[in-house]
């Protein structure tokens, strides 16, 4: 057991927090403020290689795997969960939707793009009446020569005001429904930044955080999709978009880790600090007893993150860890920012402080990717599934 990162993933981690305390931290009030998400930050991560961090050399990606990932994930996330989420959506479920769906055809044309961020990526799954359950999805693709045809609409999908390429899935069969019959397709939503045909950017949502990473609905009308799109096989899209969430959800723990560890690192340093009845605060047990939990959950967090990248670099099973790593990661990070902002006292309830934006940034992460309720039925489900029984039909 081995317990140090490689001296490659070090120099990425050094990397990833210099860029992250010079470029993303300086950006990261004003996008809050205006809703509007730091682009020419993106810019900069996809100059120095950040946007193909996972993904091998031959798709222009930086060769660091999952274990790479996750450590680009929790430095953005210690600074700024908007651009950690602008970047894993088109990192981690975007992009890698391509790379683990796409033939060699389709991972060599859209894969360089990606990595050098000359597109960004979305991952379009959700739609009004299908949130946790996804297999309720209903965009429909109707194949019409060597195409298919796209009608109908996705909601809440990050970076779908950015997007120019998104990975998306559709019901090919309805008699069959989403399980058998949908397919997924990797299609181009946007040339030069304006919408292709049949593509309307939808509805633009108004969040109570995350304001630096844009969501939207899209709208699909008689939008074409050349066959060789298709990522996959036809019929068996589900199975792809299911084992990307599963990916995702290892680095969104990651970017929770990040973002638990710099709401302590602010606690501690506000106790350190805060004088009342003559004394700082650090030297009441109620103080100490907050941060040793927030430091003891970090430290868990850490080991099952990494342990779980791991096994994803390592090609062995990991759908309940991941399942873990998004579960403990969101409830473990909203608790520390629970804690810290109780510590802050008032302050913390003031806008002036980046507690305040990581209360607020950090509720989603229990709900997207898959709200909790969902892991812990992912969890159970692997739990029965090794001592043989099946719970679900
Ligand atoms: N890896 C590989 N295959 C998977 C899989 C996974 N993680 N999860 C499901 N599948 C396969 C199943 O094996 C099954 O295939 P077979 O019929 O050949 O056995 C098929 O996909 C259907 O799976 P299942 O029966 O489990 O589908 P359900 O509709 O019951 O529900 C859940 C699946 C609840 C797991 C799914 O709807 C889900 O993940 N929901 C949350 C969606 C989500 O995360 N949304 C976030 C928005 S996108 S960022």
């Amino acid at each position: 057991m081995d317990f140090e990162f490689s001296r490659e993933h070090q120099a990425l981690r050094k990397l990833v927090r210099e860029f992250a305390e010079e470029e993303v931290r300086p950006a990261t009030r004003q996008a809050d403020r205006t809703s509007q998400p730091p682009l020419d930050v993106i810019k900069k991560a996809a100059a120095i290689g950040l946007l193909g961090v996972p993904f091998p050399r031959e798709y222009g990606g930086l060769g660091a795997g999952e274990t790479g990932y996750c450590i680009l994930m929790e430095e953005l996330g210690r600074v700024d969960t908007s651009v950690a989420t602008v970047i894993g959506a088109h990192i981690g479920i975007g992009a890698m939707a391509i790379y683990l769906g796409g033939n060699q055809h389709l991972r060599e044309k859209y894969l360089p793009d990606l990595c050098a961020g000359k597109k960004i990526a979305a991952f379009a799954l959700t739609e009004a009446q299908a949130g946790s359950d996804a297999a309720s999805i209903k965009l429909r693709a109707t194949r019409e020569g060597d195409s298919y045809i796209l009608d109908g609409s996705k909601m809440w999908i990050t970076n779908g005001p950015l997007a120019s390429v998104m990975a998306v899935l559709a019901v090919t069969d309805p008699a069959l429904g989403a399980r058998g019959g949908a397919t997924a397709f990797v299609i181009e939503t946007r040339h030069n930044g304006s919408p292709a045909e049949g593509f309307t950017p939808g509805k633009y949502e108004h969040k109570m955080g995350l304001h630096g990473s844009p969501t939207s609905a899209l709208s699909f009308d008689n939008f074409r999709v050349p066959q060789e799109n298709v990522l996959g096989q036809i019929g068996l899209g589900f199975v792809v978009f299911m084992q990307t969430l599963d990916v995702g959800r290892v680095s969104l723990g990651a970017a929770t880790l990040g973002g638990a560890q710099s709401v302590l690192h602010h606690a501690l340093e506000w106790a350190a600090m805060r004088e009342q009845f003559g004394k700082s605060i650090a030297q009441n047990q109620s103080i100490q007893f907050m941060v040793a939990d927030m430091a003891a959950e970090i430290e868990a967090l850490r080991s099952l993150v990494y342990r779980t990248a791991w096994l994803v670099d390592n090609h062995k099973p990991f759908i309940k860890e991941a399942g873990m790593c998004k579960l403990l990661g969101s409830e473990i990070a909203s608790r520390c920012v629970d804690r810290a902002g109780q510590i802050y006292g008032a302050l913390g309830y003031s806008r002036d402080t980046d507690v305040e934006r990581s209360y607020r940034d950090c509720r989603i992460t229990e709900i997207f990717e898959g709200t909790n309720e969902i892991q812990r039925i992912l969890i159970a489900e692997q739990l029965f599934r090794e001592v043989g029984v099946k719970i679900r039909p």
